[in-house]
């Protein structure tokens, strides 16, 4: 019997993406798991794992194509035996009917990435199976640009949601929190229009930043080429700009003397690479930052503009910056705090290389509480990174060099690594971050600061 294939709910807030190359053809055998489509969603570029075994008897999407959750991708014929179960088409959203009011608040839902069209949902529907998709690049902007990312707390998490469980159902699909929607019917009751308007001015807020401005007519001074934003490109730019738009941004600068540290560095070299890893001004860095973002928790933290709050993490993950041929991918070193030197490096050195090669996954790129950006492997003296928001700062590393350093017998040769800190305002005075700056940087000088204080 032949069946049709549809593209699998993909993930949450992913609604589909452009088909970057399909890896089966007319004959192949399938077997479940199989990956059969490269896409590439504003999240990530994933492989799409056939759900079903059998024979391809019909190949339906070509690369190029911008593919739907549930839209047909392939014919299959399938296999008497070992078939496995046919994916579901995303359900079509009802149009919610309205019940009584008074449902228990629901928190923590995020919003819709930008851009995702109203009345379908943007991936992640309540009933839909997640299926476990490896991702082969993504972009920062896998966070939503216009976050209102913390649950109702206290008194206001108490009280109910005056909203009937059909349209809190259609706001979870379409990826809006519920708990943020003004309600316009009696007693503010939400409807599914309020949810709409709601999700329509949180598109609008996220994309205006980086809406179009009238370009000159550039063909008037000579010839132009044109070349459209690939999703993972427009995704970055929205959440780029959305970030400078939230972020009141500010850079300070140091310098840590790394002459010491870099011998030590040089010695204990083979011993990380014995181990997988390798032993860099980065990894170094990651086991610093940590320490400093126990002793200064508002580093580690976000802010909640909606309930002005704010949401102190009790968890240390700090995404690092990677350049990969498809663009900045940000991965996230877990638990930090809790791994010693040699686990960072290896796992720094392995999440980098499979940042590089296409293989890191969705989640992997999400959950960071800090970045940190390297630039210095490249060159530079010192740059002003933007706070990757929701985070409230970032830390930029430019390249270290020996230079002149006045000491108590006068000028000596000493390595310097050029530190740039950028934060939120909003959340952190100048003397905070030059603070966390300083502290950093004596860490670096003095790596006992750790065991005193870290
Ligand atoms: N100063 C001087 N040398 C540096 C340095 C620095 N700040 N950082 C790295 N280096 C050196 C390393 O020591 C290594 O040299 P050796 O091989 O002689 O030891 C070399 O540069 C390459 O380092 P690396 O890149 O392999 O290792 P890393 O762990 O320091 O960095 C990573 C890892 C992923 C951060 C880096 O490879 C990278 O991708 N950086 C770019 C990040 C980026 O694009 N940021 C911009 C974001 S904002 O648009």
């Amino acid at each position: 019997m032949v069946k049709q294939v549809n593209l699998p709910e993909l993930g949450e807030n992913i609604e589909g993406g452009d088909v970057v190359s399909v890896l089966v053809q007319v004959g192949d055998t399938l077997e479940a798991g199989r990956p059969v489509l490269e896409l590439e969603t504003d999240k990530a570029t994933v492989e799409v794992p056939a759900e079903v075994s059998g024979k391809v008897t019909a190949v339906l999407v070509a690369p190029g194509d911008h593919v739907k959750v549930g839209q047909p991708i392939l014919e299959v014929s399938e296999a008497a035996e070992g078939a496995g179960p046919e994916e579901p088409a995303a359900p079509p959203v009802a149009e919610p009917t309205e019940q009584t009011p008074g449902e228990p608040a629901e928190a923590g839902v995020p919003t819709p990435a930008a851009g995702a069209p109203e009345g379908l949902p943007a991936g992640g529907g309540e009933t839909a199976e997640r299926r476990p998709l490896r991702a082969v690049a993504a972009s920062p902007a896998a966070r939503p640009a216009v976050v209102p990312f913390a649950p109702r707390q206290g008194e206001e998490a108490r009280k109910p949601i005056p909203a009937s469980p059909a349209v809190r159902r259609f706001a979870r699909e379409i990826g809006v929190d519920i708990s943020q929607v003004p309600g316009s019917g009696p007693q503010g009751r939400i409807t599914i229009e309020d949810v709409k308007a709601y999700s329509r001015s949180l598109r609008r807020s996220a994309a205006a930043p980086a809406q179009a401005v009238e370009l000159p007519d550039f063909e008037r001074f000579g010839p132009v080429e044109r070349e459209a934003f690939s999703n993972v490109r427009r995704a970055t730019a929205e959440h780029l700009a959305a970030a400078w738009g939230q972020v009141v941004h500010v850079t300070n600068h140091d310098r840590a003397d790394i002459t010491e540290l870099e011998e030590w560095r040089r010695r204990n070299a083979a011993r990380v690479e014995a181990a997988g890893g390798k032993l860099t001004v980065t990894a170094i860095l990651l086991k610093v930052t940590a320490a400093a973002l126990k002793v200064f928790p508002k580093f580690n933290a976000s802010i909640d503009m909606a309930h002005r709050e704010i949401v102190y993490k009790r968890y240390v993950n700090i995404g690092v910056a990677v350049d990969t041929p498809r663009g900045l991918l940000v991965p996230v070193v877990r638990d930090v705090d809790r791994k010693n030197l040699v686990t960072l490096a290896v796992e720094l050195q392995e999440l980098a290389a499979r940042a590089r090669e296409g293989k890191i996954r969705p989640e992997e790129l999400q959950g960071g509480c800090f970045t940190i950006t390297n630039l210095g492997g490249i060159g530079g003296t010192s740059f002003t990174p933007i706070v990757n928001f929701p985070e409230v700062a970032i830390l930029g590393v430019s390249r270290a060099s020996v230079e002149p350093v006045f000491r108590e017998d006068g000028f000596e040769p000493r390595r310097l690594l050029p530190l740039s800190l950028s934060y939120d305002h909003r959340l952190i005075d100048g003397a905070d971050a030059a603070r966390f700056l300083r502290w950093v940087c004596e860490a670096l000088e003095d790596p006992w600061k750790l065991w005193l204080e870290g």
